[in-house]
């Protein structure tokens, strides 16, 4: 199959072909798409160099779905482009994720709900992919109610000026800047703008995509998003409150027997979920399972995977091959 991914030569897009190779994915043609600047370099895959096209030229090639990570304005722009022309977009961008004619997916809780006239899916926010795993398994069996996340979020999530920078600041020498502040030995309590009601673009999309992914209103959520100097993985402290009393032993057994979820939790032997562990694996990794003592029927919880992986180029390529399952690319 012909497959187009938009916004190749970045973190995510570079990251989606390695996880197309490795998953084997039946690509026959790679077609690389970038911005201007990037037209006609080259892009290795699976040992074979492709060269770099524009949008337009993508469309004229007729692939049969376009895996997108360019950004929300090239999205908004492309998307329905290639829509139109027939080819199914899978966006890595916010731009269609609140969009009630849009669904947002996370195959192993709603893939069910696609169907073949569904052009433009949505992929979700990195940290929201690997909450709502690890939430919607505990949510069909105990009801959750509220959810209070403090993130702690790799400069990955940000892209490759904000590794540079991280990297930068560790040698000692100048270079661009991803972030308003120094992210070496330092903890930056801002992801994305600050909206209106106090909180950030990236602590919304916690709150609002959860609820549309595990399709339940009454789940209400509030989210601090930080960044730290830390690659390789988003980690997450997760308080769950449930309306049905539950056993940690059972909570325990059923994030075990969940797909793409591996518990890591023996805290006399220091095992826990680290990025450093999550690095490079499709898993999302949970941990520090124990009850909040402070309150009846809730717990507390620590997630960690790895951003580029799970929270973005896995997770599209996995909405990919449930579309092949079905025939439907
Ligand atoms: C971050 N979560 O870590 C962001 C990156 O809406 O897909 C992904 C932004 C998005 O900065």
């Amino acid at each position: 199959m012909k497959v187009a991914v938009v916004g190749a030569t970045g973190l995510v897009g570079s990251k989606m072909l390695q996880v197309l190779t490795e998953r084997n994915f039946p690509v026959t043609e790679l077609i690389p798409v970038a911005s201007e600047k990037s037209v006609g370099k080259e892009v290795t895959f699976k040992g074979k160099q492709y060269k770099v096209v524009s949008a337009d030229t993508a469309i004229a090639m007729k692939p049969a779905v376009a895996l997108f990570s360019a950004g929300g304005s090239t999205s908004l722009e492309w998307a329905p482009k290639f829509a139109e022309a027939g080819i199914t977009v899978i966006d890595n961008s916010s731009a269609w994720r609140m969009d009630p004619t849009k669904k947002l997916v996370v195959p192993e809780i709603n893939g069910k709900t696609l169907t073949p006239e569904d052009k433009i899916i949505a992929n979700p926010n990195c940290s929201t992919i690997q909450m709502v795993l690890a939430l919607n398994p505990l949510h069909e069996k105990y009801k959750i109610n509220r959810v209070v996340v403090s993130t702690y979020q790799s400069v990955t999530g940000t892209g490759v000026k904000a590794v540079e920078q991280l990297m930068n600041e560790r040698k000692g020498v100048e270079g661009p800047k991803a972030y308003a502040h120094q992210i070496d030995l330092n903890v930056i309590p801002q992801i994305d703008v600050f909206l209106d009601n106090g909180y950030t673009k990236e602590e919304m999309k916690m709150v609002k995509e959860t609820v549309k992914i595990m399709g339940d209103s009454n789940i209400r959520v509030t989210a601090t998003t930080v960044r730290i100097p830390v690659m390789g993985g988003h980690s997450e402290s997760v308080n769950v409150a449930f309306d049905n009393e539950y056993e940690l032993s059972d909570v325990r057994s059923i994030l075990e027997k969940t797909p793409g979820i591996i518990v890591v939790d023996d805290p006399a032997n220091a095992k826990y979920p680290m990025p450093k562990d999550a690095h490079e694996r499709d898993e999302v990794f949970v941990g520090r399972l124990r009850r909040d003592e402070t309150q009846e029927k809730t717990l507390n919880m620590w997630i960690v995977a790895d951003n580029l992986r799970k929270g973005a180029a896995t997770n599209a390529v996995q909405i990919a091959e449930f579309l092949h399952a079905q025939k439907w690319i």
